[in-house]
């Protein structure tokens, strides 16, 4: 089944085949479930007022459409590209492997299992997501806090709050918590994510068409969505802290964005 571009696929657990392409012919290696994001414009970053962590100044950003994994890669699936590739499996500091996100691991390890999808998946376009493709699906259509209201909720993200639905001191296994309202898991909590974006020190000037803000030479790159010892501020959609490409950690991961193929309709229905 292939979901429409234009629409999101909420039901993805259904929609086994949404983006994978797959029915006529078994693919070698199965990436990421992704799902198809829908062109649009939203207004990207935080209000003046809003604490230090959060992107500023507001402005408006139209996004082409395109894919988001949604969920982190897990150490189930970055196993499968250490075996296949030869590479050390990352160290799982005795958190579980399987559906926990994969930790541990570098910006190069990233890049690396992304190259490996494009060239084993039988799908191309696979990369990282840009900071505005990342906050347009994390905020999926809302404005509030959070995406799912203005106030912090330990059932519905893991974080520091280690209460109710969240019984994680650390990480938590992908899916755990309740989906955005585009179908996306662990937006806010459980463990960073990284971005192409090199850091800069605010909005000004960053370009405003969805694209990567980039530098020769980066030494930090962007890193959003908060982890499991976030706080009020940090699970917002407009949190960002950013890292060295060399950093690893038990709070960082990475999930995967793709391209739409030039073959497919173009999101204008
Ligand atoms: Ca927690
Ligand atoms: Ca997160």
């Amino acid at each position: 089944m292939r979901c429409a571009v234009g629409t999101v696929c909420l039901s993805a657990l259904l929609l086994a085949g949404c983006g994978g392409g797959n029915e006529t012919e078994e693919a070698a290696v199965s990436g990421p479930e992704m799902i198809d994001v829908a062109a649009g414009s939203f207004i990207m970053g935080a209000p003046e007022d809003a604490d230090s962590q959060q992107g500023k100044p507001q402005h408006e950003v139209s996004v082409p459409a395109f894919r988001l994994a949604k969920t982190q890669v897990t150490f189930e699936q970055y196993d499968a590209f250490a075996k296949a590739t030869g590479r050390p499996r990352p160290q799982d500091d005795g958190l579980g492997r399987a559906d926990r996100p994969v930790i541990n691991i570098d910006r190069s390890d990233m890049l690396a299992y992304i190259a490996w999808l494009n060239e084993t998946s039988g799908e191309s376009g696979y990369r990282l997501p840009s900071e505005a493709e990342w906050e347009y699906a994390a905020r999926a259509g809302t404005t509030t806090n959070f995406y799912w209201g203005d106030e912090p909720d330990p059932d519905l993200a893991n974080t520091r709050t280690n209460g109710g639905r969240d019984s994680f001191e650390l990480t938590s296994p992908v899916m755990t918590f309740p989906a955005n309202p585009w179908g996306f898991y662990d937006m806010a909590g459980n463990v960073w994510d990284m971005t192409e974006d090199c850091l800069f020190p605010d909005y000004v000037d960053a370009p405003t068409d969805g694209s990567a803000r980039t530098k020769p030479d980066c030494d930090r790159f962007v890193l959003r969505g908060g982890d499991y010892s976030s706080s009020r501020r940090g699970q917002k959609p407009t949190a960002r802290v950013a890292t060295g490409p060399m950093f690893r950690s038990t709070s960082m991961s990475f999930r995967v964005a793709q391209d739409i193929p030039q073959t497919e309709d173009s999101g204008v229905e």
